[in-house]
């Protein structure tokens, strides 16, 4: 039984990237606390099969396909919730990539798209929603940011940029629509298992230096972010504006 403050009945959550990874596991806590829930991914496979397994578990849910760096796509999701009656209360900007070597080797091509995915998408999604959250009065923001919101490390350069940026759009968003009743804040994870680490996870080197800089001594699990999102998709957090809340075993609180 969640506390009534926390409950997200009644309220339509709108998760980008969430056909699997942080984005799905945000997505289906978000489902559990009463939102009803839009999975969204670029692959519409993938988004269908996400829609199926979490319908299977009793949750209110709907797919919608688009690509979170094609703006025309964006815009055209959001007219077809306008028509459908489709408010969204709660967005998560989750949606994203990362792409790792030496930044003297990215090409301008390669930066653009991490840019993109990680941070223009981002705004533009956040454009569309605040359009209709403002006059509504009432909205959540919630991007995810990244420890690499704060701090950097090699061979990440593109990524780090984006989340920097991440950080200071929430910002941003938060105070020129927390007037408007829309309060916007980020999430920034630790190092958690996801697909997107596989690479990171297998690489023992990597890991023990990691396990050498988190205070808890492990990686971190993608559900272990549900509380921070339910908290700022819910009631309680009403007061709470440009925060980035970090997920990070304790990271960034150590030397
Ligand atoms: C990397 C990782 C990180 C994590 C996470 C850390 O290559 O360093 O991908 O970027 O994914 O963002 O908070």
């Amino acid at each position: 039984m969640s506390h009534a403050l926390f409950d997200l009945s009644g309220r339509t959550a709108l998760v980008t990237g969430s056909s699997r990874g942080l984005g799905r596991a945000i997505a289906e806590g978000l489902a559990r606390a009463g939102a009803r829930l839009i999975v969204n991914g670029v692959d519409p496979a993938r988004v269908e099969a996400a829609v199926a397994e979490i319908r299977a578990v009793g949750y209110a849910v709907e797919g919608s396909t688009f690509d979170v760096t094609d703006e025309a796509g964006i815009i055209e999701a959001f007219t077809h919730f306008d028509a459908a009656g489709t408010e969204i209360d709660i967005l998560v900007n989750n949606a994203g990539i990362q792409v790792r070597k030496p930044l003297i080797e990215f090409s301008s091509a390669e930066w653009r798209k991490v840019i993109e995915t990680n941070l223009t998408s981002a705004f533009v999604v956040g454009r569309e929603a605040a359009k209709r959250m403002i006059p509504r009065k009432r909205g959540k923001i919630i991007n995810i940011g990244s420890l690499a919101s704060e701090l950097a490390r090699p061979t990440v350069g593109p990524y780090t940029a984006a989340k920097g940026g991440i950080k200071n759009l929430t910002r941003s968003m938060a105070v020129e629509w927390a007037a408007n009743g829309v309060q916007a804040n980020a999430i920034g994870p630790g190092y958690m298992l996801t697909d997107m680490n596989e690479a990171l996870v297998k690489n023992p080197e990597f890991s023990a230096w990691l396990m050498s800089r988190i205070p808890s001594k492990r990686w971190g699990r993608p559900d272990e972010l549900v509380g921070a999102a339910v908290f700022l998709a819910s009631t309680a957090s009403d007061y709470v504006n440009g925060q980035i809340i970090y997920v990070d075993g304790g990271m960034l609180a150590a030397m």
